[in-house]
């Protein structure tokens, strides 16, 4: 029978994947209960990304603005409204900033998920059917060759302080349940895109740059690969090893969609030019091959057939439709793009990106 919960905890609800987990969750006919959002509201976390949610759901969706690194402010929020699960997304998730600035990717990532497993094993002490469920990345797996696919049972090898970090969270996740018998899920997951995806990754990077008029920048000889999944299929994927998968497991989560940047950013352009009317020739004058990425990961693949043998979860949205509605939400959201470039962001872009 399936899991089911009455009060979830979402970490880092305000940022990209965590504002599209809350809306989905509480879309029609999926859950019943209700959300309570922790976010520290960083420079990657807009509330406003659910505003429309916060209206709908009325009493169902609870935004606590709060760090997960205040132990404090963590158990008061499990003890306020019974949380019997966990989704914990907060996260420094940004490569390029751990490499500028390592301090709070180890600070977030590996002592901010230590407060909170520390938390939930207390507050969960003699409590049956709770779960604390791990977001985590395929990024902790290292880099792959030509060749191959991330499996569940792939060593551990990151290669930046963010994957670095995110390997230390994982590991002290399954330590928990190992150690304590905390109830866990873990899932890790590939390239993510989609509506509110903050303007520092790659595809939103590149969709307004192109309308922007403003360089494309490529990292070394643009044919490194990622595996792109639409969000949502995330998000689906994530609820389905909460209600379904085993605890203590770990499930992979792809998209079986390998892009090199390059070709990826060719495809973009299309799209682009299909909704701005423009020829794709346009946006290809300006691509810009900037200087690589210190350690760059050539290539990530995942092989998510455990997900889909075990709990029978499928992906949806396929590429270019996802790709499609990403590139027309961005074309459609100046207000939200103005708002979250406006903070925190724009003076780390200036002071970090004009060096190049
Ligand atoms: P994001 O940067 O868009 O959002 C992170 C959110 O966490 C923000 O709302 C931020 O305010 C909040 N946060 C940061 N530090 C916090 C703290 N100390 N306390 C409370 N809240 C804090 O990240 P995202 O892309 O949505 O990623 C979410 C999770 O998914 C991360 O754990 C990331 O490692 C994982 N993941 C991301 C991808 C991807 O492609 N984006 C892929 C696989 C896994
Ligand atoms: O301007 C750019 N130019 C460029 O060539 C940017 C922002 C990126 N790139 C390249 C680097 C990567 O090969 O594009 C690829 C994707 O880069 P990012 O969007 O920064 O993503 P990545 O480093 O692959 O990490 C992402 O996926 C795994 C998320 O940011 C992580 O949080 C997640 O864990």
């Amino acid at each position: 029978m399936d899991r089911t919960f009455k009060n979830v905890l979402v970490t880092g609800g305000s940022g990209f994947i965590g504002s599209n987990f809350i809306r989905w969750l509480l879309g029609p006919g999926k859950f019943p209960g209700r959300v309570v959002n922790f976010d520290a509201l960083t420079y990657a976390g807009n509330p406003e990304s659910l505003d429309d949610v916060a209206k709908d759901a009325g009493s169902r969706y609870v935004f606590v603005k709060g760090d997960i690194r205040d132990r404090s402010a963590v158990e008061a929020v499990f003890a306020e409204h019974s949380i019997d699960a966990v989704v914990h997304f907060a996260a420094e998730s940004h490569v390029d900033r751990s490499i500028h600035g390592p301090e709070d990717f180890v600070s977030t990532n590996v002592m901010g998920t230590f407060t909170l497993l520390d938390v939930a094993r207390n507050a969960w002490k003699g409590r049956e059917g709770a779960l604390f469920h791990h977001v985590s990345t395929d990024e902790v797996y290292g880099s792959l060759g030509e060749t191959g696919r991330f499996t569940e049972s792939t060593p551990y090898d990151p290669r930046s302080p963010y994957s670095a970090s995110k390997a230390g969270s994982d590991h002290l996740v399954s330590a928990y349940h190992h150690t304590y018998g905390l109830p866990v899920t873990v899932t890790n997951c590939s390239n993510n895109y989609g509506p509110f995806q903050f303007p520092e990754k790659l595809i939103p990077v590149m969709i307004l740059n192109m309308v922007e008029g403003k360089a494309l920048p490529v990292y070394g000889d643009g044919r490194n690969v990622r595996d792109w999944l639409y969000v949502e299929d995330h998000n689906a994927a994530v609820w389905t090893v909460m209600t379904k998968g085993r605890t203590g497991e770990t499930y992979n989560i792809g998209g079986e969609n390998e892009w090199e940047n390059i070709r990826l950013l060719g495809r973009l352009m299309e799209l682009v030019a299909a909704e701005t009317g423009k020829s794709p020739e346009e946006y290809r004058r300006l691509i810009s091959y900037v200087k690589d990425r210190p350690g760059h990961d050539r290539r990530y693949a995942i092989d998510c057939s455990k997900l889909k043998r075990e709990l029978g979860w499928r992906q949806s949205v396929d590429f270019d439709e996802g790709l499609r509605r990403t590139v027309k939400w961005y074309l459609s959201n100046p207000r939200w793009i103005d708002r979250v470039r406006s903070g925190e962001y724009r003076k780390w872009m200036e002071t970090n990106y004009a060096k190049r």
